[in-house]
């Protein structure tokens, strides 16, 4: 028995470099979460994704990869991918799912693009399924996918989780019907569907209720070859890994490096992947707002902002990142001076000591998203702070706002509100940092990435197990 789990990346990159070909495995919060219950349940892992690596290059290293999991990398042909992943996974469903109708590019192409690949990584999954083994599906790119395994294996033990929001009947109908129909319909081949947040969930239950018309109990829907729970599981961190960080000598030099270049100044800090639903724009014209409203301020703050290159060959991100960059140089130009820049900005990765560097030198961690299933961001910022210093100033539109019941929240448009926290959130006791601070920890030490996968994966084979009584009856 094993567990196959599926999503659009491999936690697996395989490069050539000089005279040799290095294969590295994540150590991403999913891939280790996973791999820790496969390991206690006694199960095998084999991960299915779409390969972003030459076919010939892994067939002719594969003997060289070493690892506690396997692979089985997908292969879809470079205009096919193109249409699956950037124009209706990244174009239709991630702008939708965010309630981002206007950026919506939908074209027939893409549409049947999306099924085709769920129909190639379908086959792929149901030629290495065996009876007993558990499917776990991640994220919007595979909506399709359950319904065309339960064809095919009835009896399979089906789990889906949805990594970003699913908004209300009134945006999903926006969608054409045949594209509303597919995804529903194929997600409900699940035996278990599930959602950071409630609300999600609702959502979700909403429209299976208008469209398709099952009717539900408590969540439960009785389907005539299965039944399918739908509920809240959000997603955390690896607590342990970004508490213990803060001692590590390497991350101990990085942090001094930064304090003693900023000695006498607070740091705001924030990294985010470059996404138009991180509220970065907003986020600065509220750190201006600040600046203006609180002139005592300049030159004794700096904005340490980090965004992590992505999906840059989508206009929307292109035009997003120009749109960033110009107002950083508009802040920078009329508030800074030759002594002081109000905004350092890098458009790079970081690495994890440098991460933990950053977030433990931080007095306030800003994160604004205008909507965001979870933000993991904020969930690290709060587990890295083993000084219990520092303030979480978290936009109400994250999933993660939820739990991080101790942040200062605010309305990722309401910049005189960010202004306001931002100077509590600087200005607040010591005392009053560690309180909130240690709350918030408590709740993540118990609700880490491991018990997440845990409950999800349990909880996908209790339904299924019941289902096949009932079914047996
Ligand atoms: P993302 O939109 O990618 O994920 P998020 O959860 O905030 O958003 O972050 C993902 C990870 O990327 C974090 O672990 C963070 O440390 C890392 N990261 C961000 N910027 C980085 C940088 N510059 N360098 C290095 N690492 C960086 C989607 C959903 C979220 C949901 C997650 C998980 O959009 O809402 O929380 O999936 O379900």
């Amino acid at each position: 028995m094993k567990i196959i789990t599926v999503s659009y990346r491999l936690p697996v990159s395989i490069k050539r470099q000089k005279d040799n070909v290095k294969i590295t495995q994540s150590a991403g919060g999913l891939a280790t979460a996973v791999l820790s219950y496969s390991e206690k349940s006694q199960k095998n892992l084999t991960w299915v994704g779409v390969a972003d690596f030459d076919q010939q290059l892994w067939e002719e290293n594969k003997n060289n990869y070493d690892s506690n999991f396997d692979i089985e990398p997908v292969y879809l042909e470079r205009r096919l991918n193109r249409n699956f992943y950037n124009v209706f996974s990244n174009s239709v469903l991630w702008s939708l799912f965010h309630y981002f109708p206007s950026f919506i590019e939908y074209t027939h192409d893409g549409f049947e693009a999306y099924k085709a690949a769920n129909e190639i990584v379908a086959d792929k999954v149901n030629s290495i399924y065996e009876p007993g083994d558990i499917v776990w599906i991640h994220d919007y790119h595979f909506m399709g996918l359950a319904k065309i395994i339960r064809e095919k294996h009835p009896q399979a033990k089906i789990g889906f989780f949805l990594h970003i929001p699913f908004p209300n009947f009134e945006i999903f109908r926006v969608l054409p019907n045949k594209v509303r129909r597919y995804l529903m319909e194929g997600v409900m081949g699940s035996n278990l569907i599930g959602f950071h947040t409630w609300e999600n969930a609702i959502h979700f239950t909403e429209c299976i209720e208008k469209m398709l018309g099952f009717p539900h109990k408590n969540f439960l829907f009785s389907q005539d070859t299965h039944r399918t729970k739908v509920g809240s599981f959000p997603i955390s961190i690896d607590f342990d890994k970004f508490h213990n960080a803060y001692d590590n000598p390497n991350v101990v030099k990085l942090r001094n490096e930064i304090k003693d270049l900023y000695k006498d100044k607070k740091i705001i800090f924030s990294v985010d992947r470059l996404d138009y639903t991180k509220g970065i724009t907003n986020r600065l014209n509220a750190y201006e707002t600040f600046l203006n409203t609180y002139p005592e301020w300049r030159e004794k703050v700096v904005f340490l902002l980090v965004i992590v290159p992505s999906r840059e060959e989508i206009t929307k991100y292109g035009e997003r990142k120009k749109m960033i960059e110009l107002t950083i140089a508009r802040i920078n130009g009329k508030l800074g001076n030759y002594k002081w820049t109000p905004v350092v900005y890098q458009y790079q990765s970081v690495d994890f000591d440098r991460l933990i560097a950053l977030y433990t030198s931080a007095d306030a961690a800003l994160i604004s998203p205008v909507r965001d299933g979870m933000n993991l961001v904020a969930k690290e910022y709060v587990a890295s702070r083993k000084d219990l210093r520092g303030a979480l100033v978290l936009s109400v539109m994250a999933g993660a706002a939820k739990e991080l019941q101790e942040s200062l929240t605010i309305n990722p448009h309401d910049f005189e509100q960010i202004a306001l926290k931002l100077n509590y959130g600087l200005t607040m006791s010591e005392e009053e940092q560690a309180r909130r601070l240690e709350h918030m920890q408590r709740y993540l030490k118990k609700h880490d990435v491991f018990r997440w996968a845990s409950d999800f994966l349990n909880e996908t084979e209790e339904i299924h197990n019941k289902d096949t009584k009932a079914v047996a009856l």
